[in-house]
């Protein structure tokens, strides 16, 4: 296996999650397939459960691990071909991926977007300008516009916990003071397509999904709808796609709370973290017992074992 960037990279996602599941009951079983083996794992913006998870999940495959936050401990990387560079960036990305191809055999990144330039975020440059230039797999742990290791994590929650042979599964937008990305929702309703569950979103006007993502998904504007008969609540915010990066006012009262919970077939509650409490979703909620978040940052160690045990069997 080259790369992990999307659900698009995989067979069958049944599959992996079952696999992912059998990881998760012994996850020391593998660990010498990764012996003698390093992975680089590349960070322009902050993380915990990335990083670590990530980390973790090495260590039980025996791997060596190395982390570099590029945007504050590296030099300012220049993407461009062709560049004079007499300005703020100081090396190419050509000779810093072949350096790093050098020391590593699998390599992460995670590269978030500007929120500024839309084509550029969606053709997800950063990430397309590392995977031209190195030599050994990549893993994305989370790029401009997809985050496949969170989705894939959310796909094995669901399924340990789902009761119905197909639950309904809300994706809702809430409240966020600062523009986030798009990449959770979309990599999620990817990985939710190839799954057996009915999924709608609920957003606010002006804050639909691109349509590669939504497409044959409900859309309701009002949140209360969407709930009625949930078996999961899936919450995150992003910005506007349409008024690309703004945030939107007057929309506190898309919080997920325990009224909105009560509409629900007794819903799970879930979010990828870090969550701003009484924000995004109330106390009351989040310390809940139907609350997922915790499992489902638990998963994500399983989630990128069977990515790096794919990429460590192909001999890579
Ligand atoms: C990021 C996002 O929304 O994409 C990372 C989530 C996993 N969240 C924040 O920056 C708060
Ligand atoms: N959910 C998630 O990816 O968390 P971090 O940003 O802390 O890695």
């Amino acid at each position: 296996m080259k790369k992990f960037t999307s659900v698009t990279d995989i067979d069958n996602v049944e599959d992996w999650v079952r696999k992912a599941l059998e990881i998760k009951k012994n996850p020391l079983v593998n660990n010498k397939i990764g012996a003698n083996k390093t992975i680089g794992l590349l960070f322009f913006n902050p993380s915990l459960r990335t990083r670590m998870s990530t980390q973790k999940a090495a260590q039980n495959l025996g791997m060596n691990v190395m982390v570099m936050n590029l945007n504050t401990d590296g030099w300012k990387i220049e993407l461009e071909d062709g560049t004079v560079m007499n300005q703020g960036s100081q090396e190419h990305i050509k000779e810093a991926a072949a350096v790093i191809s050098q020391y590593c055999d699998v390599i992460g990144l995670r590269t978030f977007p500007s929120l500024k330039d839309r084509e550029k975020d969606y053709a997800d440059d950063v990430l397309n300008k590392f995977l031209s230039n190195i030599s050994v797999p990549l893993i994305s742990l989370e790029s401009a516009i997809l985050h496949p290791l969170q989705s894939f994590a959310d796909v094995i929650t669901i399924t340990e916990n789902k009761i119905l042979k197909r639950p309904k599964v809300v994706l809702t937008w809430a409240p966020h003071p600062k523009a986030l990305p798009q990449a959770v929702a979309n990599s999620f309703l990817e990985w939710m397509r190839k799954t057996e569950v009915e999924v709608v979103i609920a957003n606010p006007l002006g804050f639909n999904l691109a349509a590669e993502y939504t497409r044959n998904c409900k859309v309701y504007h009002k949140q209360e709808e969407a709930f009625e008969n949930a078996d999961f609540i899936y919450a995150k915010n992003w910005s506007s796609y349409d008024d690309y990066g703004a945030i939107g006012k007057n929309l506190d009262h898309w919080m997920v709370d325990e009224a909105k919970m009560s509409l629900t077939n007794n819903a799970k509650f879930m979010h990828c973290l870090p969550v701003r409490r009484n924000v995004v979703v109330s106390d009351a909620v989040l310390d809940s017992k139907a609350s997922l978040v915790i499992e489902q940052a638990n998963n994500r160690t399983y989630a990128v074992q069977m990515v790096l045990q794919k990429m460590l069997k192909n001999g890579q």
